[in-house]
C-alpha cells in the first residue's frame, strides 16, 4: 500500500524530469486526433503522421543541425501521413502545462516534391505561414505568443493558407523560449498531404532551410528580457523570413490583400438558412467602432483571443475549437 507521503515524492519526481520541457504531443483538425512520436519509447512500432523527435529538451544553437525537425530529418520507419484540405486550422498540442510563457509561436510548411517519407527535413525549403510574437506589454513583462498558448489548453491552431498547392509538406510547429539565454528552440514536424486549388507558390525571398533561417545573432533570438532596455521595449523582431504572402500573417503586417479575395459569392450568402439564424447573429452584427475586419480564414475569436471577431463580407466567424474561430 502507498502512503501519501510516497505518492507525493514520486510525483513530485517525475514531474521534475518532464516539466521544464517538452514539445508537440498530437494534432488536431477537422475532429480528427493524430497522436505524435513519443521520445522516450521504444522507436519500433510507432506509427504516426509526427516525424520522429529525440528529446524533450530544447535546442539552445540557432545553427544545430537538428533545429528542422527535433531530430537528424529522417521519416520513422513507419511513417503516416495526415490529409488535409487547405483552409483548415491545424492544432498542435504541446504537453501540459507548457511551462515557458515568454516568446515568440511559429509555423513553417515545407514542400517535399512528391511524398514525405524518406525525405531529410534538413534538405527542404520551409516557408513560414503563421507567427505570434509580443502581443502586448514590454519585452520584460509583455504578452506573448507563447502565453497565449499556455492559455489556450497549451496548443497552438495554425491554418494552412487556403493558396497553397496541393502536395506532400512537412509542417512544423515552433515555439521558442527566451526566459533564458541562449533562446530555446522547441520545434516538431508532421507530414501532411495537403490537397485543395491552391497555386500560390512561395517566392525565393520567403524561403529558408533549417538550420539557416536563424542565426545566434538574431535580434530576436539573442535577446536578454530581463535587460534594463527591456522593461521599456515594446517591440519585438520574430525570427526568419517574412511570412508566405497566402498567409495570414503576411496581411497582418500590410494592406489587405484586396486582389487576393475571390469575389463574393452571392449565392453562399443568400443561402444562409434561417434556422440558424441564432448562430449567424453574432457575426451579423454591426462592426465594433473600429471598424476593423478579419479576412477570410484570419482568426476572429476564441478565448485570449483581442482581435477584430467581425469577418471581412461575405465571410462569417466559424468555431474551430473553445480557443479558435475562423472566418470562412
Ligand atoms: C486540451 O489538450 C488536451 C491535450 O493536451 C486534450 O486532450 C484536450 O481535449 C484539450 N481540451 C480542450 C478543451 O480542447
Ligand atoms: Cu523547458
Amino acid at each position: 500500500m502507498f502512503s501519501l507521503t510516497a505518492l507525493t515524492v514520486l510525483a513530485t519526481t517525475a514531474v521534475t524530469q518532464v516539466a521544464a520541457h517538452g514539445g508537440v504531443l498530437s494534432y488536431s483538425w477537422t475532429n480528427s486526433w493524430y497522436w505524435g512520436w513519443q521520445p522516450y519509447d521504444s522507436p519500433t512500432g510507432q506509427t504516426t503522421i509526427q516525424r520522429p523527435w529525440s528529446s524533450y529538451n530544447p535546442i539552445t544553437d540557432a545553427t544545430s543541425t537538428t533545429l528542422a525537425c527535433n531530430d537528424d530529418g529522417t521519416s520513422g520507419a513507419l511513417q503516416l501521413t495526415g490529409t488535409v484540405a487547405a483552409g483548415t486550422p491545424i492544432t498542435a498540442f504541446w504537453n501540459q502545462v507548457w511551462p515557458h510563457p515568454y516568446g515568440p509561436m511559429l509555423t513553417y510548411l515545407a514542400n517535399c516534391g512528391g511524398s514525405c517519407t524518406g525525405v531529410n527535413a534538413n534538405s527542404l525549403e520551409w516557408f513560414k505561414i503563421d507567427e505570434s510574437g509580443l502581443l502586448s506589454g514590454t519585452v520584460y513583462d509583455g504578452s506573448w505568443g507563447a502565453g497565449q498558448m499556455i492559455a489556450q489548453n497549451s496548443s497552438w491552431t495554425t491554418t494552412v493558407p487556403a493558396s497553397v498547392p496541393a502536395g506532400n509538406y512537412l509542417i512544423r510547429f515552433e515555439t521558442i523560449a527566451l526566459h533564458s539565454m541562449p533562446a530555446q528552440f522547441y520545434p516538431e514536424c508532421a507530414q501532411i498531404q495537403i490537397t485543395g486549388s491552391g497555386s500560390l507558390a512561395p517566392t525565393a525571398a520567403e524561403l529558408v532551410k533549417f538550420p539557416g533561417a536563424y542565426t545566434n545573432n538574431d535580434p530576436g533570438l539573442n535577446i536578454d528580457i530581463y535587460s534594463n532596455e527591456a522593461q521599456t521595449e515594446t517591440t519585438y523582431v520574430i525570427p526568419g523570413p517574412a511570412c508566405y504572402a497566402g498567409a495570414a500573417c503576411a496581411s497582418a503586417s500590410s494592406a489587405p490583400p484586396v486582389s487576393a479575395a475571390p469575389p463574393p459569392a452571392k449565392s453562399t450568402v443568400s443561402s444562409v438558412p434561417t434556422t440558424v439564424s441564432t448562430v449567424h447573429s453574432t457575426t451579423a452584427a454591426a462592426p465594433t467602432a473600429t471598424g476593423a475586419t478579419a479576412a477570410q480564414y484570419a482568426q476572429c475569436g476564441g478565448e485570449g483571443f483581442t482581435g477584430p471577431t467581425v469577418c471581412a463580407a461575405p465571410f462569417t466567424c466559424k468555431e474551430t475549437n473553445q480557443y479558435y474561430s475562423q472566418c470562412l
